[in-house]
């Protein structure tokens, strides 16, 4: 897909304050820190798009940005990151599980992975809570400029073994745009 436009379009504290638009929602998660909005705002081609920190925990609600007046880009509230989490029985926010059980206007989840560590406990458990709810996901392997050539090909492999049902894998790095036209013509296929 190639995106004509991006906008901020709304922000939700509670499932009862999602839009009404019956449109496709692709959905963004992984843990704390892990590079979600810089994701959305490089894939979007706008800086300062969603908020972006070097500290975990920024993003607290559920964002919605309308892409091409057809489709939302929605960005989670990490997960992991124990003043956001503790207390939760699956150590999710609770915002975060009752929105990818509730939503079923969710047409991809896209599971964003630290390339320095693929497969951690935590990642794992949000692939296993998707597949049981059933939510179509492919995984995003992120800050893959910090790794070596042969650290690449390695964190690769292993997140091939750790995400068999995934749709896809991607390797990217909002830095430099890697990974960012084969991210784009993978989600062409979500958009409906
Ligand atoms: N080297 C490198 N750093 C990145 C990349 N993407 C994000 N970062 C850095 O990682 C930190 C976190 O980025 P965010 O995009 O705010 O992460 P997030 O997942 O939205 O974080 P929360 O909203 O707190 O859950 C920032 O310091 C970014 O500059 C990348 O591709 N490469
Ligand atoms: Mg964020």
């Amino acid at each position: 897909m190639n995106i004509t436009s991006a906008e901020f379009f709304r922000s939700a504290s509670a499932i009862s304050g999602l839009p009404e638009e019956n449109l496709p929602e692709i959905v963004f998660v992984g843990r704390s820190n892990v590079g979600k909005s810089s994701l959305l705002n490089s894939l979007c081609g706008k800086k300062g798009l969603a908020k972006t920190s070097s500290t975990p925990g920024k993003t607290r609600l559920i964002n919605y940005f309308k892409i091409n007046g057809n489709l939302f880009f929605v960005d989670l509230p990490g997960y992991g990151y124990a003043a956001v989490g503790q207390g939760e029985r699956e150590g999710w926010g609770k915002l975060l599980s009752e929105y990818i059980r509730e939503r079923d206007r969710i047409s991809l989840v896209v599971l964003l992975v630290d390339s320095r560590h693929p497969g951690m406990g935590s990642d794992r458990e949000m692939m296993e809570f998707l597949e049981y709810y059933d939510r179509p996901y492919c995984i995003v392997m992120t800050k893959y400029d910090k790794l070596s050539q042969s650290e690449k090909a390695k964190a690769r492999k292993a997140m091939e073994s750790c995400a068999a049902n995934a749709k896809f894998i991607v390797n990217y790095s909002s830095f430099s745009g890697d990974g960012r036209s084969a991210l784009l013509a993978h989600l062409d296929n979500f958009t409906q």
